[in-house]
Parts: C-alpha cells; sequence; structure tokens
C-alpha cells in the first residue's frame, strides 16, 4: 500500500487585507497540513500548484518553504509538485520550488505530462504530473492527458496531478477542461487550482480538489463555513483508492456580517461566541447599512476584544438596492465589461498569455493566438 497527502493552492507568501497575521496563517495552516501527513507516516507529498502566491515569492516565503522541506527532507518523504497558475514564472526565469530539488521536492511536467513509476510493497505506482496550462498551452492539455491515460492503462495504481478549471466546478468561461475529458484510466485524479474542496470518490477514478489550505477571498467564505479548509489522506492498493478528507485546525475562522447599527453588536457576539473553541481570534468582514453615526460605530468596534475586525464598511439604503454582482475572478470583469462569453473568454486568454511578458514577445503571442504568421 501507498498512502500521500494531498495538498494545494497553499499560496505562501500571500497577506490577505495587507496584514502580516494573515500573512503567517498561510505559513501555518500550510506547515499543519504537512504535520498531518508526517503524523500519518504517509510515504510521500502530492502538492497540486500554487504553492506560492506568485512566481516570485518574497525571501520570507521561500524560507518558510525551506523550513518545511527541510523537515520532509530529514524524514526521507518526498513532495512531488507541479506549478499552478500563480506559481509559473515568466518564460526566462527559474521556477521557485525547483530551487528546492536538493530537498528532494520534485517539480513535475513544465510544459509536457511527466511520469514517474514508484513501487510500495512489490506495487507499481504510476504518478503523472502536469503543470497549469494557460494561455497558448491550453491547447495541449487534451493531448498531455491523452498521452497519460494511455501510460494509465498499464498501471493497476495511477496518479494524475493536475492544475486547471474542471467544469462544472467553476463556471465555464474559468475551466479549461470539461469533467468528460478526464483520462479516466487513472484510479486518483489530484486536482488544484478551485479553493473549494471537493471530492467525488464514489466512483473511479476518484477525483479531488484538495482545496486551498487558507481562504484566499471572500468567496470561500460560504464554502469555508460549512466544510473548513482540508487535505486529503490517500490509501491507494491493487487499484483501490480510499481518500478522506482532514479538516485544519489552524486556518482562522473568518466571516462576513452585514448588518445594520441595531443588529451589529449582537451579530458579532454571536459569531465570537461560537468561535470559542478555535484558538484563533476571528477575522469578521462587517458591512453596515442605514443612515448611521459612523464614528459612534468605529470606536464600538474598536473596543471589542478578541475578534479582528475589516472594515466596517458603511453602506447608505440607496446604494443597497443595486447589490454589486460577485466579481471574483478577472473573467468575470470582463464578463461584465463586454457582456459576451466569447469575447470575455478570448480577453481572458489573451491576458493570462501576455502578462508576464515584454511587449514583443506580447505582440507575437497575440498574432499566433490569431494565426497570423509574418512571411
Ligand atoms: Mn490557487
Amino acid at each position: 500500500m501507498a498512502r500521500f497527502l494531498h495538498l494545494s493552492d497553499t499560496h505562501l507568501g500571500y497577506k490577505e487585507y495587507m496584514m502580516d497575521l494573515r500573512e503567517n496563517d498561510f505559513y501555518e495552516s500550510f506547515n499543519e497540513a504537512i504535520d498531518i501527513g508526517l503524523e500519518e507516516n504517509v510515504d510521500f507529498f502530492v502538492h497540486t500548484g500554487d504553492l506560492f502566491d506568485t512566481w516570485s515569492p518574497s525571501n520570507r516565503a521561500l524560507n518558510e518553504f525551506k523550513k518545511a522541506a527541510l523537515k520532509l527532507y530529514s524524514k526521507n518523504k518526498t513532495m512531488y509538485l507541479i506549478m499552478g497558475d500563480h506559481d509559473r514564472p515568466k518564460r526566462t526565469d527559474e521556477i521557485a520550488s525547483r530551487i528546492f530539488d536538493f530537498l528532494g521536492v520534485k517539480l513535475l511536467g513544465v510544459n509536457n505530462i511527466e511520469n514517474i513509476v514508484l513501487n510500495y510493497n512489490n506495487e507499481d505506482l504510476l504518478i503523472s504530473g502536469l503543470s497549469n496550462m494557460k494561455g497558448l498551452r491550453k491547447d495541449n492539455i487534451t493531448e498531455e492527458y491523452r498521452k497519460g491515460d494511455i501510460a494509465a492503462k498499464e498501471y493497476k495504481n495511477s496518479i494524475l496531478m493536475s492544475h486547471q478549471g474542471v467544469y462544472p466546478y467553476l463556471i465555464k468561461e474559468a475551466c479549461e477542461v470539461d469533467s468528460k475529458d478526464l483520462p479516466l484510466n487513472y484510479k486518483y485524479l489530484a486536482f488544484g487550482h478551485v479553493h473549494d474542496s471537493h471530492l467525488i470518490d464514489d466512483r473511479y477514478p476518484v477525483f479531488s480538489y484538495a482545496g486551498s489550505t487558507d481562504i484566499n477571498s471572500s468567496n470561500e467564505l460560504k464554502h469555508f463555513a460549512k466544510n473548513k479548509k482540508s487535505v486529503n489522506l490517500v490509501d491507494i492498493e491493487n487499484g483501490t483508492v480510499n481518500a478522506q478528507q482532514i479538516k485544519l485546525k489552524t486556518t482562522r475562522y473568518q466571516a462576513e456580517i452585514k448588518s445594520d447599527y441595531r443588529n451589529y453588536m449582537k451579530d458579532i457576539d454571536e459569531i465570537v461566541g461560537r468561535r470559542m473553541d478555535n484558538e484563533k481570534d476571528p477575522l469578521l468582514l462587517i458591512t453596515i447599512h442605514g443612515d448611521v453615526d459612523r464614528d459612534e460605530i468605529r470606536k464600538k468596534i474598536r473596543e471589542i476584544q478578541n475578534v479582528l475586525i475589516k472594515g466596517p464598511v458603511f453602506e447608505n439604503e440607496i446604494k443597497r438596492i443595486s447589490e454589486k454582482p460577485n466579481l471574483s475572478k478577472l473573467i468575470d470583469y470582463f464578463q461584465a465589461y463586454f457582456n459576451d462569453s466569447d469575447l470575455s473568454a478570448l480577453a481572458s486568454n489573451i491576458y493570462e498569455t501576455i502578462k508576464n511578458e515584454d511587449v514583443n514577445t506580447s505582440y507575437n503571442l497575440i498574432k499566433n493566438l490569431f494565426g497570423m504568421v509574418e512571411k
């Protein structure tokens, strides 16, 4: 039997709301995930991308990862890794996670699917990795999956690591893959990119978005309130997969409160009271409606103990009528602007393709995208 921990989207270095404390939170939840794997005595770790929040992480983020990598190295545990859309560098730069290869951090599938074969208790296990394919790379996904699927056919035990938007886990415009086009010969599809966790284990291949280890945006609050954040502990043996979500305890509780001057204190108390078991002070995003004495409310909120407050944001009644659409992904903004899914997908595709490139490269990439070849 092989046992591994599937974690994803740790976004090391992300400083939500520009708060130092939120940057620390991301390191803590990442370390909790690592410690869960070690306590469960996994054979190896599988990280499905967005290890760092950017392709050019801060020295602090690199150092935090180094500490974890050293810990794994000292226990002889390999971490298999792919790049997400956040941590794929400019064409000319080195890949941050690959700096740690000497500590047993093994990056897979930079441009094409990459297969490795491990052996546990005389059973072979295929691991295929394909880093995030965005922009021009997107068109190659189907072919890379097909190559992987052929390889997986030869193995009883197999894992695919991929970091992509799979429909229907995101809106169609934000997806590169439809779930019906996934390579079905694998036994476990380890996915990254979607931050809400999903585990579909009532059929093969078992499919999972492990989800992020901390909250990157207020969009994740609804799923978080119900499911918390988690990592997957996976056993694979003789073609059978047993995957179980393990909830993280260190992820700071975060919630939105939309209230008015009469009820906001009660609403805050209710959440603070409910979260007594949590070691960390909860972080509340507060919006207060109505025509109110703002200074008075700000003063009262400052006096509350054992809670972190973001805001309050004040919204008057008139504003409340025209509710803002829930715009979380860049493509949603394109969609709101163009009001046309083809155009917004194209705009998003162009943006993703050229955002890290210089002017000349961008110009050539766009020409390529439209099939314009210079004679
Ligand atoms: Mn991510």
